[in-house]
């Protein structure tokens, strides 16, 4: 029997993980269609037609298709309310979104994701040589595809890893300073802004460079009380992928001491 929720999803990607969280907080049962972004299953025709920026995740939900993962984490509390993940009040509800519309506004793209291919992703890209480089001009985005050649090409040298550096740490603060006030990103409980930020540390623990942390304390306590929810092993860990982690953890360790000179130079 079909499922009438499916989603089109990959194993480490951010955006995918910040969907399955929601998914298991909320105990719902999903079909896995996943999609092997090394490999450019992402920029086909067909599935472009679902998410037309050619990024995953895209959720499925009998005939309605909803691409971008903030939305989608906001339509799944609307339709599956219990249990909520969003502050019963309205101004807990607006501080949440100042927390998820940041993902849009350079966090992820200019952040977490320069971080990740200028440490080890970019790897992936040489080694695939002319579907690499094919992969790269499919990218719909103009800014985001020039960013990732130059990040491609320059590693830790580009310009924009310097940036993404200066911006995480930022983001960082900020979550230090509002986990000063209240257990939670958005309140008293956990809502989708701690699901949202959940693979924006998963990502330093993964490539090993969580020192990023090491002057924002209670971002690390926050992220142990993340880590011990069932969701966090259903949406995380179960699809950890050995061969990405592999290479993420050589080439963190390697570049750690530039990577801290880079953040202690800010
Ligand atoms: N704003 C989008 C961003 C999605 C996104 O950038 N997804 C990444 C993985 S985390 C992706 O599919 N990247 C493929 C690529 O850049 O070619 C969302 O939140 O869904």
């Amino acid at each position: 029997m079909a499922m009438a929720l499916a989603l089109y999803h990959n194993d480490m990607s951010s955006c995918a993980q910040k969907v399955r969280l929601v998914l298991h907080e909320k105990g719902l049962d999903w079909e896995s269609r996943h999609l092997d972004l090394r490999a450019g299953e992402h920029q086909q025709d067909w599935y472009v037609k679902l998410n037309p920026r050619a990024v995953v995740p895209t959720l499925i939900d009998g005939d309605t298709v909803v691409p971008e993962s903030n939305v989608i984490n906001e339509y799944l509390d609307e339709r599956f309310p219990d249990p909520p993940l969003k502050p019963a009040d309205a101004f807990g509800r607006a501080r949440m979104r100042l927390w998820t519309k940041q993902l849009d506004e350079g966090v992820h793209d200019a952040g977490i994701a320069v971080l990740s291919f200028a440490v080890a992703f970019r790897h992936q890209y040489i080694a695939k040589g002319e579907s690499g480089a094919a992969m790269l001009e499919s990218i719909p985005d103009p800014f985001k595809r020039e960013r990732r050649r130059d990040v491609i090409e320059k590693g830790l040298d580009s310009e924009h890893f310097r940036m993404a550096i200066e911006r995480l740490l930022h983001l960082y603060r900020d979550m230090d300073r509002a986990l000063a006030d209240r257990p939670w990103l958005a309140g008293e409980r956990y809502s989708i802004a701690d699901a949202a930020f959940t693979p924006y540390v998963v990502r330093l623990d993964h490539l090993d460079v969580m020192g990023l942390l090491d002057s924002t304390p209670r971002v690390a306590g926050w992220y142990r009380r993340i880590q011990a929810r069932p969701s966090f092993a259903h949406a995380i860990v179960r699809w950890e992928n050995t061969s990405y982690l592999e290479l993420m953890k050589r080439q963190g360790r390697e570049n750690w001491s530039k990577i801290k000179g880079i953040a202690d130079a800010l």
